[in-house]
């Protein structure tokens, strides 16, 4: 296995965990590169169920080293809870590493998050509240405070102090709230530096020599496509480039050290929080996929908004990550459902035809789609375990998703679990 980057196509939670931990199985090396606690990767092993929200899938080979990043940023009181979580399940968080240059979500980006989205009213984004925004803009600022300074107590109390100092000004005078007890942030955050000392090491550098020693590294995405900040629904975004692109940014190294992006997709499509989404089922087609396909948030628990697969947004994907390969999960969610839709191409209200993923959302929220109807499938293909055992109707659906994506389908999802993962190629 060469390095591999896995990269979420739509808008998450495309089962991006479950593939990452099939392919972290035959990796030495897993490395998370951006996004936060806003994501949460679900993993089924050994009939345990983990939920993962900023350490690598990884974790769970105890032989694996699991980074973090500079472009990822950090929350030290949610890291050290799934830390104390996984050790109570006895995986030993030996193999972790944090990068120095990470950036550090402070109660200050967690207020902030909640206070802009309430002022933001109707027109509010649908953020997951974990302080995401507000560190990455601090961190374009540069005045925000990282893993280096969090670990040393002198760095903290200068910056934090800064920091704080600043954002209370905005906490009190533009939203009217109380301003937060600096002194208190700063003894109790001091303490969190203290307990993640341990882990701090240079990921680029650790990146670089597994790399150069022809170990096999794995990249893992948060968030998808559609979730980021450039390609992405902008401003329905979050404030990181889930993007293959990211991922050299984010680790610290240079595009000619990856080898392989897959993209990972559901077979139909799938959103939390606001924003247009063309082919979005309001009638009980939509309510059945999202019951049978439990689409419901893993941090936040907020129902999904549900549609059929859109082949405009995963060209879109196909081209801005430079995908080698696809990974197609849930299709054991659409049996039963009756014939199946797939959007080839958008409708513009002109009555022109647009084959490419628009820029604009004013643009999009006018589309709509053009549909190729497809027969559907039926019976539990939950226990096929080779790509063949699939019904032949069920192969067709995957091989004219293939056709409209122009990217290979190298795997198919018919579960959850570990097994239920079909190779094709
Ligand atoms: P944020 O919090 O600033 O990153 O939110 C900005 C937008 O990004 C979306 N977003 C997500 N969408 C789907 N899944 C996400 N992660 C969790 C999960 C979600 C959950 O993996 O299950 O538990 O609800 C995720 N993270 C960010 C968000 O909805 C906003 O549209
Ligand atoms: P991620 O954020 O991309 O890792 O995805 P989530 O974990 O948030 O959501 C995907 C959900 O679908 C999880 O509950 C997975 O266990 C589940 N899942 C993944 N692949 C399949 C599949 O092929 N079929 C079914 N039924 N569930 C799946
Ligand atoms: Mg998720």
């Amino acid at each position: 296995m060469p390095t591999k980057v896995v990269v979420g196509v739509q808008w998450g939670d495309e089962g991006k965990g479950k593939v990452i931990d099939i392919l972290a199985s035959r990796a030495q090396v897993v490395v998370r590169s951006q996004g936060g606690n806003n994501a949460g990767h679900t993993v089924e092993s050994g009939g345990e169920v983990y939920k993962l929200r900023l350490i690598p899938s990884g974790i769970l080979y105890p032989e694996t080293l699991c980074l973090i990043g500079c472009g990822v940023v950090v929350d030290p009181k949610v890291i050290l809870g799934e830390i104390d979580g996984l050790k109570a399940r006895g995986i030993t968080c030996d193999n972790l590493r944090i990068d120095p240059r990470a950036h550090v979500i402070m109660p200050w980006h967690i207020a902030l998050d909640g206070m802009s989205e309430r002022a933001l009213g109707g027109g509010k984004i649908g953020t997951t509240g974990c302080g995401i925004g507000p560190c990455y803009m601090e961190k374009a600022e540069r005045t925000s405070i990282r893993i280096c300074d969090l670990i040393d107590p002198a760095l903290l109390e200068k910056k934090a102090r800064a920091s704080g100092e600043n954002k209370n000004e905005i906490i009190t005078r533009v939203y009217g709230q109380p301003p937060i007890d600096l002194d208190a942030v700063i003894a109790e955050y001091a303490e969190y530096g203290k307990r993640l000392r341990q882990y701090v090491a240079d990921v680029s550098v650790l990146t670089y020599n597994a790399i150069k020693a022809g170990k096999q590294v794995l990249f893992e995405g948060a968030q998808g496509t559609l979730l980021d900040l450039d390609f992405g629904t902008y401003p329905f975004v979050t404030s990181s480039n889930p993007v293959a692109g990211g991922v050299c940014t984010g680790s610290g190294i240079g595009p000619t050290c990856i080898e392989e992006v897959i993209g990972v997709c559901k077979a139909y499509t799938t959103r939390v929080g606001e924003g247009p989404f063309p082919t979005e089922l309001f009638d009980e087609t939509g309510d059945l996929i999202r019951e049978r396909g439990h689409e419901f948030g893993t941090v936040t628990k907020r129902p999904r908004r549900c549609g059929w697969f859109d082949a405009v947004i995963l060209r879109h994907a196909v081209r801005v990550n430079g995908l080698t390969g696809l990974a197609l999960n849930k299709l054991d969610t659409l049996s039963g459902i009756g014939r199946l839709k797939v959007c080839s191409a958008y409708k513009k209200p002109d009555g022109s035809v647009l084959n490419d993923f628009p820029p604009s959302l004013e643009e999009l929220a006018e589309c709509t789609p053009v549909y190729t109807e497809i027969d559907g499938f039926e019976g539990d293909l939950s226990g096929c375990r080779s790509y063949d055992e699939l019904p032949q109707a069920c192969k067709d659906y995957v091989e004219t998703l293939e056709r409209l994506c122009d990217c290979p389908i190298i795997m198919v999802g018919v579960g959850p679990g570990r097994e239920q993962n079909l190779e094709r190629r």
